[in-house]
């Protein structure tokens, strides 16, 4: 049977922004402001400024400046800021004069917001002069990626951030021949060492900690190959040998990129947690095998994500949770603080919240402590030590479906269908 829609009248432009308030109202279940302050939650000048574009996609939105996002973020309850280099100063003004013009306006916009400047990143993948990469073979382009390195170190001790990220962006090539890759590992460290040492003597003069140096690995784009194509590839260099100081540099796994190359999420943050290297997280969504396409936390796998914050929380995991998405393009420049960042922040802290949950739950704890008491049974014998477990290995589904409960707020005797 077909079920007749009530036909809509069309809704002109000036009334579109109210009816988007309206619906977005009617959704309920917001945070305030100041309950989502309370969360690291920290939002990158990039993804709020994101124009919608991409390789067959015009742009859809204007530029927006960082005053305009951080005042926005400040409206909507997220605490801290993130920002590329050239996101906010021209490569051109890069060392200059308008770099300290630029810096001493972000700082005086974040006071006036009260917002925190957390975390810094380097732009070593999107300039033609990063076409081989940071760690190129020209000595003299290996060189300037030292000095962008340093120079975001020390835009971040200006701006008061205690941590600095890395995605090695071309670091890898369409074809091989030219290419050595233990080379090119090799420099790679290099503009790390550089990064760090200048870490270390800026933070002695300005009398603070160094800062974290994290790394974040994507596993297809934007070359062919990767050198560095996963968190797991990233633990094994830092302990390579290659770095100058291992102990300050650990990881920033970005879920999605993770999940690309087909990994358990949760599994790779383990192995990171594991090495004590889970510094700071990049927050989204996505599917497995695809592009990066950088959907805004929960929309895609929210069950998925639910069981990856339960193992955060259970392991105190106290960093940042970096808002790494791109708005869709078919969000306007209003929608993006209007909707798309704050029911980002809201998803997000719905399943930090059911994580909290789960860990407390009754069923949860007492099934999960059930299965780690086993059978009490002492033998040698295989067959005998399954019978005595056989009962007892059931509770793994059961703990996924009370999970899946607890997601969907349980299953509130819903009969939609059979009456
Ligand atoms: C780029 C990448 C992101 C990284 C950013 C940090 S740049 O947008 O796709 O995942 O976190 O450099
Ligand atoms: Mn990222
Ligand atoms: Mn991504």
């Amino acid at each position: 049977m077909k079920t007749k829609r009530a036909s809509t009248p069309p809704v002109s432009p000036n009334k579109q922004r109210a009816l988007v308030d309206r619906l977005a109202q009617a959704c309920g279940g917001a945070y305030s402001p100041k309950q989502r302050r309370q969360y690291f939650l920290t939002g990158p000048q990039w993804a709020a400024a994101y124009e919608g574009h991409a390789l067959f996609h015009a742009p859809t939105r204007r530029p927006v400046g960082f005053e305009e996002v951080i005042r926005e973020y400040d409206n909507i309850g997220i605490g801290h800021w993130t920002t590329h280099d050239t996101d906010v100063i021209p490569t051109q003004e890069l060392g200059k004069e308008g770099q300290a013009e630029t810096v001493a306006a972000i700082k005086k916009a974040l006071k006036k917001h009260g917002l925190k400047c957390s975390m810094v990143t380097t732009e070593t993948f999107h300039h033609a002069v990063f076409a081989t990469s940071p760690a190129a073979e020209s000595p003299e382009i290996r060189q300037y990626a030292k000095w962008r390195l340093e120079n975001t170190v020390a835009i971040g001790h200006e701006l008061g951030a205690r941590y600095a990220v890395y995605w090695p962006g071309s670091l890898g090539y369409f074809v091989q021949g030219a290419v050595e890759e233990t080379e090119m590992l090799r420099w790679y460290a290099d503009g790390l060492n550089a990064a760090c040492e200048a870490d270390i003597k800026l933070a002695k003069a300005k009398e603070r900690k160094p800062m974290k140096h994290c790394l974040e690995a994507k596993p297809f784009e934007p070359q062919g190959h990767i050198i560095l194509p996963t968190s797991d590839a990233m633990l094994a260099f830092i302990s390579s040998g290659l770095l100058k100081h291992p102990d300050m540099v650990g990881l920033n796994p970005e879920y999605l990129h993770e999940l690309m190359w087909g990994a358990s999420v949760r599994a790779a943050l383990a192995r990171a947690l594991a090495c004590g290297k889970l510094f700071h997280f990049d927050i989204n969504d996505g599917y497995p095998l695809k592009h990066d396409v950088d959907i805004a936390v929960g929309l895609v796998n929210p069950l998925d994500w639910l069981n990856v914050l339960v193992l955060l929380r259970t392991h105190g995991y106290e960093g940042p949770f970096n808002l790494d998405y791109k708005p869709p393009r078919t969000t306007s420049n209003y929608g993006v603080f209007s909707v798309s960042f704050p029911t980002a922040v809201d998803r997000f802290i719905t399943l930090w919240e059911m994580a909290g949950e789960v860990s407390t739950d009754k069923v949860v704890t007492e099934a999960s402590a059930a299965l780690r008491a086993g059978a009490g049974v002492k033998s040698h014998d295989a067959t005998e030590l399954f019978e005595a477990n056989k009962e007892l290995m059931t509770l793994h589904e059961l703990i996924a479906h009370r999970i899946f409960q607890i997601l969907v707020g349980q299953h509130r005797g819903r009969v939609y269908s059979i009456k």
